[in-house]
């Protein structure tokens, strides 16, 4: 679906999810905006139980002047579009229409509906739209107050960016031009005295695990963004490593993580805790998820929340091997011999695209990467769009340079940022193609269990391999440890006998 379909109608209403967050109110308004902008009749309106009251979200309202209704009824007369919701679904009043659309980001739960945007990997509704503006080249800044309200509805889908994880998230914060000052102001007026308290009566019933260094915190019912508060103030701790603060809503249990070692990262133990029931994820230091009550009831009918909790991360705890490359030593007779085949591939030498030690980001589907542009230090881009640096010395030895021209088809296209301007360039255009030499030859192993590798290239950030991906080294240096993916392991790589 792209956004200039809409304009097919005369009369649109916009409809927010019941209770609607700054999220909603921000993908509506920029919605309203566009169509208002083709000089169409829209109404922007939520209904349910009842009617705004958190004093960010009045504040936004009044700030960006977004028109919004509460309503108990609705005629709509031609088309009506839920957004940050889906149509029929729990938490949206349902209104009759003639035509109904979606935009949403949440897992699908409608089947057949030909007007239906949902993209479940974004962080933000708000994002969605941005990107769909993208998609029909309309310049968002037309929309007057729309910048900010977009950046604000990502901000407070992703507890103030802190759980930020899609690549399309962080461009939209990146690029989105907003204003400073009332974000500051949007941002500080999070908590009503009432919430104050919540977080204090949270924060004495503490419960803390020696063995792991970990906190669990049960607060009162309470906005979301309130757990990520408590979680941060439980992080100041010195024996508390990792901690996961979580409060009951209408249909399960929503919950913040926090980690502030390498040896864990939030987003995977958020994951990893809502594994089968829910969702998780965020960023490394901060993230956040979900469990449906009824998913609970169904798997753990006799276990309370706190002790489901403490079993989830104690098992995260003893379900990973940790190796550490460069201290670490594996004994190649008890591994696989395989070779590189012959793909194209893409690569980028980092010094032609940036200036010699320019601070780079480099962004992949698998998340960020920090690299000095060098005329040593050459970007692969593989299959999937992934990327990661390798020495000009190592792959003049491992690749040969082929003429036909680098194409890549993939959900994210891997970009560079430099760190000082801020300017942020898909490598796909500077990509050029390459092939495996065929000597490049890799020492093998199928996991078989959990395994975070921290690789010579970087010692703060792991790799993770799961059960079936590869732990690998390379024959040329040992001490190049690292992980591929099953499928990946398997696309560029065969066996040798
Ligand atoms: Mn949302």
């Amino acid at each position: 679906m792209n956004l200039k379909q809409f304009l097919d109608y005369d009369n649109i209403v916009i409809q927010c999810h019941d209770i609607p967050d700054g999220d909603a109110i921000a993908s509506g308004f920029a919605l309203y905006q566009y169509i208002k902008f083709h000089n169409k009749d829209v109404r922007l309106v939520y209904s349910g139980r009842m009617e705004i009251t958190k004093p960010n979200l009045l504040l936004m309202i009044e700030h960006l002047k977004i028109p919004i209704e509460y309503v108990v009824e609705l005629y709509c007369k031609e088309l009506l579009i839920t957004v940050d919701c889906q149509y029929g679904a729990g938490n949206v009043t349902m209104f009759d229409a003639p035509t109904v659309a979606i935009i949403d980001h949440h897992q699908s739960e409608v089947k057949n509906m030909t007007l239906c945007e949902i993209r479940p990997y974004l962080g933000s509704c708000s994002t969605l739209v941005w990107k769909m503006f993208e998609e029909i080249g309309f310049d968002v800044n037309l929309l007057e107050n729309v910048p900010t309200a977009l950046y604000y509805g990502l901000y407070c889908d992703t507890n103030s960016f802190a759980e930020i994880s899609h690549p399309l998230d962080k461009d939209l914060r990146d690029t989105v031009k907003y204003i400073h000052s009332l974000i500051k102001i949007l941002a500080n007026s999070n908590l009503t005295l009432f919430d104050l308290e919540t977080a204090g009566v949270a924060l004495i019933r503490a419960m803390h695990n020696k063995r792991d260094n970990f906190a669990i915190i049960k607060s009162n019912p309470c906005d979301p963004n309130i757990l990520g508060f408590i979680s941060d103030l439980a992080m100041q701790v010195n024996t508390i490593n990792t901690c996961i603060v979580y409060s009951q809503t209408d249909d399960g249990l929503k919950f913040s993580v926090r980690s502030c070692i390498r040896e864990v990262n939030a987003n995977e133990m958020a994951s990893y805790i809502a594994k089968d029931l829910g969702s998780g994820g965020g960023h490394k230091e901060k993230a956040g998820g979900f469990i449906f009550a009824h998913k609970f009831e169904e798997k753990h009918p006799n276990l309370n929340t706190e002790a489901y909790f403490l079993n989830q991360i104690r098992s995260y705890y003893d379900s990973f091997e940790t190796i550490y490359s460069h201290t670490h030593h594996l004994s190649l007779d008890t591994l696989e011999r395989y070779r590189k085949k012959h793909i194209p591939l893409g690569y980028v030498p980092s010094s032609e695209i940036f200036d010699k030690n320019t601070p780079l980001l480099i962004r992949t589907l698998e998340g960020d990467m920090n690299i000095e542009a060098s005329e040593d230090t050459y970007i692969m881009i593989g299959l999937k769009g992934e990327a990661y640096p390798i020495k000009k010395e190592k792959f003049m030895h491992s690749y040969k340079l082929v003429a036909e021209t680098y194409d890549l088809v993939a959900e994210y296209i891997p970009r560079a940022k430099n760190k000082i301007t801020g300017d942020s360039i898909e490598l796909l255009p500077y990509a050029k193609s390459c092939i495996a030499t065929g000597d490049v030859y890799i020492y093998v192993k199928q996991l078989t269990q959990q395994t975070k590798v921290f690789t010579a290239w970087d010692t703060e950030t792991y790799m993770t391999g799961h059960v079936g991906d590869y732990l690998a080294v390379r024959e040329d240096d040992t001490s190049d440890i690292y992980i591929l993916e099953n499928n990946i392991f398997h696309l560029t790589y065969e066996k040798v006998k």
